[in-house]
């Protein structure tokens, strides 16, 4: 296809298979490079014809996606929003074009809901609301200030910013919880590791990491010990996905407590695609099911972990 970045065709034979443009926010973690896997995997299984691109998490390139799949003609368009907003323009040309969009994983803050007919993914405010209420529960007998460190995601994100926002509301109900320094680390080991340097330069007295996902927690561990702290007992480490790297860091102490963000969308994916091709009403918001990891919890669930 004419789709920029890594555009490949996969899935179902000929006759009426559905065909589906997909426009995936890049490969920026192990949670992103799951959700592709699950999305491609389910795709086959389903039958339906797969035109596949990688963004490398820039809008751009995935407004470009989105307007070659309408000019292919595809049965039906299901992205992933790397940001939340600026996407109105480009849907109102799928939409426009009569062809439905399904948004998956991350949320657009277009006022028209009537650009896309359903959001399958998680709901962020409560993965920030429950890696909350574990700092709160963790430190319920403590009564000196706990100093805390967050590494945002990508900014502008809805991950990012609902994260936060949850987050904050929890641990904003005791004045003892502060945020000294929050900063994005762009939802990559690299990044997380960069800013978590600068982080431990800055602030010798850090708590307790908030990272929104595994990947900058993971990279995060790696400046700490740099620094010559332990992770997990010297700085309490909470992340979010449950990505087996980051299950294997909580199994090994080094994380305290992990959100898990399951990247499994594909198999629902491709049953809301059906119906909606099919011109069936399907529900406008679909919520992913999801837990929490404790470090026990992680030793049991290791084994059995698919991604
Ligand atoms: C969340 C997803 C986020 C993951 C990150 O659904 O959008 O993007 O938490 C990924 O690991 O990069």
């Amino acid at each position: 296809g004419s789709e920029s970045g890594g555009g490949s065709e996969a899935g179902g034979g000929g006759g009426d298979a559905i065909v589906m443009g997909f426009s995936q926010v890049g490969a920026e973690s192990g949670w992103r490079t799951a959700n592709t896997k699950s999305v491609q995997d389910s795709a086959k299984e389903a039958g339906i014809t797969l035109k596949f691109s990688d963004a490398q998490q820039k809008q751009e390139n995935q407004i470009k996606a989105i307007r070659s799949y309408i000019q292919q003609k595809v049965d039906v368009i299901a992205f992933s929003p790397v940001v939340e907003s600026g996407w109105d323009t480009v849907l109102k040309e799928a939409q426009g074009a009569n062809i439905p969009v399904i948004l998956t994983d991350r949320a657009v803050d277009s006022a028209d809901t009537s650009l896309y007919k359903t959001f399958l993914g998680s709901d962020f405010v409560e993965e920030g609301k429950k890696a909350g209420q574990w700092l709160v529960e963790e430190y319920k007998d403590a009564s000196d200030t706990v100093n805390i460190v967050e590494l945002q995601g990508t900014t502008g994100s809805a991950p990012a910013n609902d994260r936060k926002s949850g987050f904050a509301e929890v641990i904003g109900a005791d004045p003892k919880f502060k945020i000294i320094a929050s900063q994005t680390g762009d939802f990559t080991r690299a990044k997380g590791k960069e800013v978590m340097e600068a982080f431990l330069k800055a602030h010798p007295d850090i708590d307790v990491l908030y990272a929104h996902n595994d990947d900058m927690g993971l990279g995060a561990i790696e400046a700490i010990e740099g620094a010559g702290k332990v992770p997990g007992k010297d700085i309490k480490i909470i992340t979010v996905d449950a990505v087996k790297d980051g299950m294997q860091a909580l199994a090994d102490g080094k994380i305290n407590y992990i959100v898990e963000c399951s990247p499994l969308l594909g198999p629902q994916l491709m049953d809301l695609a059906k119906k909606v091709v099919a011109g069936e009403s399907v529900p406008a918001r679909v919520v992913t099911e999801e837990t929490t990891f404790t470090q026990e919890q992680a030793k049991e669930a290791l084994p059995s972990r698919q991604y």
